[in-house]
């Protein structure tokens, strides 16, 4: 009651010029155009979250921090600025710590900022509200973490945090705010100087011309030479002069899963559909924004055939040379700068690579596209997949504008496959770590950040992960169609526990209607059993714009273990058959 009744009173004509933790760190985070905050509001910011909101910033208040983060991470890639998740101390905290470290290893900027509690319990571990030393535990999983005691360092802590997580290669970075900061006062014109507008946050690093001429000399020597989109190229934003150097060139190129799009799978060079082919049969392959990690079978292996091959390797992060196998031509710097002195150089005149090469690889392509054509025409009860995607591949090419997410085993694996994209960055899913719980959040980030309606295609068991945040997608009116593939479990929905009563370690409640979970918030709900259904159903979602929930009932026997990945599970000689 007494803090309410003294809120309202007007501040003393003394205290007028004066500022404070709060304020500053609103103002520090507006001045350098950071107006969306993902978070879960809480001791000590709950105030924070309230007056950035009266300032105009759009705060998004979640049901679970981790989803916020996941939101913050995304929102950092679409945008190239750092997406801001906000949490309470030590569980708050620690909740967001796995969305900052997705961030760091997706190399996708974001600032992680949490209320903590005071240095002097939590140093002498005297049991403080929600004690933990979270720099300490935020700084191995992330790219640099600061905390700020004195309001007159907010400024420069923030200018430190937007640098670390744009510049270079991107990456997470925290952000420690004790409780007692936000209440400190000072001087409002001195704090106003105390801002740092960060000046140019991530400084072009242009190539050395050396290292462009040997990747051009490598490149001419190519035979059957490939090019690997990555999701760096995606969020470096240059996607005129990737597009200008792919068809220079005349290379076919391969897009890795949130590079799909970036130029469209319907490309006559795209060689997606060959995948295999390409990797395995190529001889100079030049990867941009892409690293030869376990999603390229780390460069070498059955994936990469017999032919020797030869790297050229575009990357902002020298250390990135040289990871997995010998880069013959590493040219470090920014995407954009790299691949635009790479235009420059080429010259007007450059051969294309040979026609027997960019023939064979269309012919895969073309062989493959018309083998999986039947399979996604099928119309089957309950629908498999195939069926299933087919449905929505045609919604995506009708409406390429909108945004897809993307999570789950099978229907991850399937849908990167057969949903082909048109335009860059609208393909967001499951990252580098193959992380799931990350749909709820990207498709909320996905909304807000670009105006856009979101189709997110999530497996049972990955819309689980982060099921609650339906009621922020009502709350906030977005336009975020999710469509559940229910199979009744991880993988399969078939599987029998045969040693007791208990079910099955991957299978769920039979029969789920999902669907009503979105109706318990005021969302539409629709039962799907057909791809015309199914179909209906997204498409009215998407005209309408209201939040809907289709639970899209497929066969719990259609899909496999793990996916396309199901090689990586360790295998014990002594299971029983
Ligand atoms: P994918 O999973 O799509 O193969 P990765 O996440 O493995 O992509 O690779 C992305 C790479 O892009 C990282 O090595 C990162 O350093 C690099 N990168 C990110 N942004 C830029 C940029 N603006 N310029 C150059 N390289 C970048
Ligand atoms: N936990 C986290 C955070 N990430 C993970 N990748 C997993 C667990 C393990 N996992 C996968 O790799 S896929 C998956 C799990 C639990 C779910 C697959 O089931 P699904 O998709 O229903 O989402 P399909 O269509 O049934 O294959
Ligand atoms: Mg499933």
């Amino acid at each position: 009651m007494a803090e309410g009744t003294a809120k309202k009173q007007e501040a003393p004509a003394e205290t007028q010029d004066l500022t404070d933790g709060f304020h500053l760190v609103i103002d520090a985070l507006k001045l350098n155009g950071l107006n969306t905050i993902y978070g879960v509001p809480g001791i000590p910011i709950t105030d924070l979250t309230r007056m950035a909101q009266a300032s105009g910033i759009r705060v998004l208040s979640f049901r679970h921090e981790q989803n916020a983060g996941y939101a913050a991470a995304i929102a950092g890639f679409l945008t190239k600025k750092p997406g801001i998740c906000l949490t309470v101390s030590a569980p708050g905290f620690l909740n967001g710590l796995t969305a900052l470290a997705h961030a760091t290893t997706n190399c996708f900027p974001m600032i992680l900022i949490s209320g903590s509690s005071e240095r002097e319990i939590v140093d002498l571990q005297q049991g403080d509200y929600e004690e933990m030393d979270q720099l300490a535990i935020a700084k191995p999983l992330c790219k640099a973490a600061f905390r700020v005691l004195h309001a007159q360092d907010i400024g420069i802590g923030l200018a430190r945090a937007i640098r670390a997580a744009v510049s270079g290669r991107p990456g997470g970075v925290y952000l420690d705010l004790p409780a007692k900061l936000f209440g400190q006062v000072m001087n409002a014109e001195a704090g106003r100087k105390s801002l740092v507008k960060v000046i140019d946050a991530a400084p072009a690093q242009i190539p050395a011309p050396a290292a462009v001429e040997r990747a051009l000399d490598v490149l001419k020597g190519a035979k059957r030479p490939l090019i690997i989109l990555g999701k760096g190229a995606a969020y470096a934003q240059a996607d005129d002069a990737i597009r200008d150097f792919v068809e220079k060139s005349g290379i076919p190129f391969l897009p890795m899963s949130m590079a799909k799009g970036l130029l469209p799978d319907t490309h006559p060079r795209c060689a997606g559909a060959a995948r295999s082919m390409v990797l395995k049969d190529s001889d100079v392959v030049m990867l941009i924004g892409a690293r030869l990690n376990w999603l390229l079978s780390h460069g070498k292996g059955k994936t990469w055939g017999e032919a020797p091959k030869k790297f050229v390797q575009i990357d902002i992060e020298p250390r990135e040379m040289d990871s997995n196998v010998e880069i013959a031509a590493p040219v470090v710097g920014d995407i954009g700068s790299c691949v635009s002195a790479l235009l420059d150089a080429m010259g007007s005149k450059w051969d294309a690579p040979p026609a027997d090469w960019t023939n064979a690889v269309k012919a895969k392509r073309d062989e493959n596209v018309a083998k999986m054509a039947p399979r996604l025409m099928n119309n089957n009860t309950p629908m498999d997949y195939h069926g299933a995607l087919g449905a929505l591949r045609d919604i995506i090419k009708e409406r390429p504008d909108a945004i897809l997410v993307n999570e789950g085993a099978n229907t991850l694996d399937l849908a990167r496959g057969i949903i082909d994209m048109y335009q860059p960055r609208k393909r967001l899913d499951v990252g580098t770590w193959g992380i799931m719980g990350i749909g709820m959040g990207s498709a909320i980030a996905a909304a807000v950040e670009t105006g856009k309606p979101v189709l997110a295609v999530e497996g049972d068991s990955a819309f689980g992960f982060a099921g609650m945040e339906v009621e922020t997608i009502c709350r906030y009116k977005l336009p975020v169609c999710v469509v559940v593939f229910n199979n009744d479990g991880i993988y399969r929905g078939t599987d029998v526990n045969t040693a007791g009563s208990d079910p099955a370690t991957t299978v769920f409640v039979k029969g789920a209607r999902y669907d009503k979970m979105m109706e318990a918030f005021g969302g539409v709900g629709v039962n799907a059993t057909t791809p015309d259904e199914l179909k209906r159903a997204v498409n009215a979602a998407m005209d309408s714009g209201h939040p809907t929930l289709i639970n899209a009932v497929i066969d719990p026997a259609a899909g496999s273990e793990s996916g396309r990945i199901g090689n990586l599970n360790p295998q014990s000689v002594l299971k029983k058959k």
